[in-house]
């Protein structure tokens, strides 16, 4: 064999190991969800067919960054990332890795995704939120991002928002519908799942400019009559944010919500800023199965923080989640992004996550409120360990 094929087979043969490596739950765990020790996928899980230039000096060509925030669903008894995967030259666009049991052996589809442009073509394209509706399409939502045209001269990082609609029945071929019209700037807007009152809602994120919620005062909600027309006419805030919380800076919707008997099931980001920059934290929330707009339980705090090597990365300080899967028998596969680096998988199970929103107490906002919180429960464990009456 020449030496050229087998420094090819010598690369694919190398990262066949890291494609199959086995992964394992951490030894710690909270009672909320089981972190894994090996992200699912990174810029090294990328095929070597993408980046390396196989009829060459065998160098890679076109460099891959980053594979972060990426939507899930399970097809085809697989469970399935839509990844956005990050160029070296810093252009996100929208890859399917798929694996056997959701936790490992994560392989990417031979071809990225090829999204239609709309009439206004974007300049980037990344973080979809992927809503299997009853309406029977698959919506994939996410963020279309374009130099805004009123920026100062030689202003070139201004920027606009907007959320980017596409649908698909098989995952391969996408229809690309307009963008979602809206008096604001959007991003993190995701599709609930049913028809409520006879429409389609949004989980919305109204914010004043491309970085910063401004006046957008949380994450919001809107009803839109169609999906290829889409445009918010009322918007409401369903979940606020407060001062001198996990989520004061900015929050936004993570995933579709999962349906439990007990309410929808939220999972979705927040924000603060610290003398280290913007830090961001995963926190749940339930809201109502008769009105899915009424918040239920929002438990106090941050349910998943960057720890350990997550911490740091390209934006480091950094989880966001916008995939998760359930399966039939409620456990549940939480898909987060370090640091806009890597993919994790964290496992949990429906009545679990159910359980930390209704019993976990919420943010009562200072703090004289959480030590009564926390005296409250040290009373009741001291009462069960029988150390007090
Ligand atoms: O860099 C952190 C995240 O910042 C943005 O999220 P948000 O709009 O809530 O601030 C997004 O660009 C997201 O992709 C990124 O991970």
């Amino acid at each position: 064999m020449k030496q050229h094929l087998r420094d090819i087979k010598k690369l694919l043969e190398e990262q066949e190991i890291l494609l199959k490596r086995k992964n394992k739950p951490t030894d710690n765990t909270n009672g909320w969800f089981q972190r894994y020790k090996f992200p699912v996928l990174t810029a090294a899980h990328t095929p070597i067919h993408w980046r390396y230039d196989l009829n060459s000096f065998l160098m890679e060509r076109i460099g891959m960054n980053a594979v972060m925030n990426s939507g899930a669903i399970k097809w085809n008894d697989k469970y399935l990332l839509v990844a956005r995967v990050e160029g070296v030259d810093r252009k996100s666009f929208f890859a399917i890795a798929e694996s056997p049991n959701g936790i490992d052996n994560f392989r990417f589809w031979d071809y990225p995704i090829t999204m239609p442009d709309n009439d206004d073509p974007a300049t980037n394209i990344y973080d979809m939120r992927l809503t299997s509706h009853e309406d029977g399409w698959i919506y994939g939502i996410f963020c279309a991002e374009r130099f805004d045209k009123t920026a100062e001269k030689g202003d070139l990082s201004k920027a606009t928002a907007a959320a980017g609609i596409a649908r698909t029945k098989n995952l391969i071929n996408w229809e690309r519908l307009p963008d979602l019209k809206s008096k604001s700037q959007q991003r993190n807007v995701v599709l609930h799942p049913e028809f409520v009152n006879g429409k389609y809602a949004l989980y919305t994120r109204p914010q004043d400019g491309f970085i910063t919620a401004g006046n957008g005062s949380g994450i919001g909600w809107a009803l839109v009559d169609d999906m290829a027309n889409a445009e918010i006419g009322e918007e409401k805030i369903i979940d606020y944010r407060y001062y001198h919380t996990i989520k004061e800076v900015k929050n936004g919707e993570g995933p579709a919500p999962i349906k439990t008997v007990k309410g929808w099931l939220h999972l979705a980001h927040g924000v603060r800023a610290c003398a280290a920059g913007l830090r961001y934290v995963l926190y749940l929330y339930m809201t109502s199965l008769e009105d899915p707009s009424e918040l239920i339980a929002a438990p106090g705090g941050y349910f998943m923080a960057p720890e350990g090597d997550e911490r740091v990365g390209d934006v480091s300080n950094v989880l966001f989640s916008n995939g998760w899967i359930v399966d039939d028998d409620g456990k549940v596969f939480i898909y987060y992004a370090s640091s806009d680096t890597r993919m994790h998988v964290a496992t949990s199970t429906v009545d679990r996550l159910v359980d930390y929103c209704l019993n976990t107490p919420e943010d009562g906002l200072t703090t004289t409120a959480s030590v009564k919180t926390l005296k409250k429960m040290i009373d009741n464990n001291l009462k069960i360990l029988g150390l007090i009456d």
